[in-house]
């Protein structure tokens, strides 16, 4: 890193090297009462699945127990879980949707 000449005493450390931010992993995780459209749907809507994907990830987390629905920066995984829960709530679904950090 080079330190950049300025009149005051403050100074500024440039790095030009960055990280890429950790990501998250959204999962949708299986339960015996939301209707299997309704889990397409969300895929469809809200993690941008095409409607053959979406009914095969939906099917495997019916199998499995869960399964990824997409793979996010952090805020956005976030976001993803409280609109996916807010709008099964108001359907009255139980559904759950959470993040975890991926590595
Ligand atoms: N198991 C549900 C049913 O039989 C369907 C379902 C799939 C629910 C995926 C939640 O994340 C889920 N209606």
């Amino acid at each position: 890193p080079h330190v950049p000449s300025g009149e005051g005493r403050t100074q500024t450390l440039e790095r030009t090297e960055t990280r890429q931010p950790r990501l998250w992993r959204v999962l949708l995780l299986n339960d015996d009462y939301t209707p299997m459209d309704f889990v397409v749907m969300v895929l469809e809507r809200y993690f941008r699945k095409a409607e053959q994907e979406a009914q095969l990830i939906m099917l495997a987390v019916h199998h499995k127990g869960q399964g990824v629905a997409g793979v996010y920066t952090r805020d956005v995984a976030e976001t993803k879980v409280a609109q996916v829960t807010a709008h099964a709530r108001q359907e009255g679904h139980p559904l759950r949707v959470v993040a975890e950090p991926e590595g």
